[in-house]
């Protein structure tokens, strides 16, 4: 019998969704930064496991909304709680429950929606008593299915995540073909390795005002007969002086952007990779909707 099921994973930036999402994939399908609001639009991951397919969906970590980015990476947020089959609200086991969490479980997670609540990043609690408290506070808030301590990061408690979800799986197709792990087009996936070197190396101003566009992406055989990808990345900033900080001295954070970038594409598509970046500027582009839908974050 063919099962399958949609799982949303919510909560605030940074509280570890897609670590999370990349742990039950077993691949790297979404960005991971230290920098909140590292995911800008609905990622999918999807894991076939004997007859049921899993089908899970990152969202952007909820926050206020600013600009029109924001209002897609909000809308992104509600749309993926819509006839799901099970939520993970995912929490950091070194916080408390705040407002934008407070207000989701009230109002998007409907009390239709079975809900599990992931409390992760407990290799940073040694004491793990100090854990009761935290989920005690989020159980009174909500009357959760099932609460799951996890480190995303170790990848403990993952299996756990996969028995306690199996339950939530229906009969039906499989939606995707049995081997795929992602819905996001290959140049997503390209552009979003690239972001995140940028998030991690870039003070905070300058990389949220980036979005990296994959002009062109072929193979072709070198001399040796081996198959060499070849990509060409334009890096957009908001700000003239920004393009000069993503640049670096003598193009060092250009550079150091690219090496780590191309390790990750070369272990992502196994094979042999020639990255070039160049960096242009599009003043405003945040606020621009028909920008924001030629880099592929509408959540439309
Ligand atoms: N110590 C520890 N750090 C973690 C764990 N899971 C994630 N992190 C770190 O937390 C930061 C945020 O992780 P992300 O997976 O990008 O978080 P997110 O919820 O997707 O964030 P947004 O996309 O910005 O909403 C990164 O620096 C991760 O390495 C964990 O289990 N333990
Ligand atoms: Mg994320």
């Amino acid at each position: 019998m063919s099962k399958n099921a949609f799982i949303t994973i919510v909560g605030r930036p940074n509280a570890g969704k897609s670590s999370l999402l990349n742990a039950l994939i077993g691949e790297k399908v979404a960005a991971v930064s230290s920098k909140p609001q590292t995911t800008r639009t609905k990622i999918t991951g999807v894991l076939t496991e004997g007859e049921t397919q899993y089908v899970f969906i990152d969202t952007p970590g909820m926050h206020k909304s600013r600009d029109k980015l924001s209002d897609h990476m909000i809308k992104a947020i509600n749309n993926s709680v819509s006839s799901i089959d099970c939520a993970l609200l995912v929490v950091d086991a070194t916080k408390k429950p705040n407002e934008a969490e407070k207000s989701l479980l009230s109002t998007t997670l409907s009390s239709k929606t079975p809900a599990i609540l992931v409390v992760n990043k407990i290799d940073l609690v040694t004491n793990k008593e100090d854990l009761i408290p935290v989920i005690a506070e989020y159980s009174a808030l909500h009357d959760f299915k099932a609460v799951i301590p996890i480190s995303a990061l170790e990848k403990d408690g993952i299996d756990i995540i996969m028995d306690t979800i199996a339950a939530y799986a229906v009969e039906g197709p499989h939606y995707f073909p049995d081997d795929k792990f992602t819905d996001q087009p290959e140049r997503v996936i390209v552009s979003e390795i690239i972001r995140e070197k940028l998030l991690e190396l870039l003070s905070d101003e300058v990389p949220h005002g980036i979005a990296v566009d994959i002009e062109t992406m072929s193979e072709h055989d070198n001399k040796y007969g081996e198959g060499v990808l070849d990509i060409g990345a334009v890096i957009y900033c908001e700000r003239e002086s920004h393009k000069g900080i993503v640049i670096g001295k003598g193009g060092s954070m250009l550079k150091r952007a690219g090496q780590l970038a191309r390790h990750d594409l070369e272990s992502f598509f196994m094979i042999k990779t020639n990255l070039q970046l160049w960096v242009k500027v599009k003043e405003g582009w945040r606020n621009r909707e028909g920008l924001i839908k030629n880099f592929g974050l509408s959540s439309d």
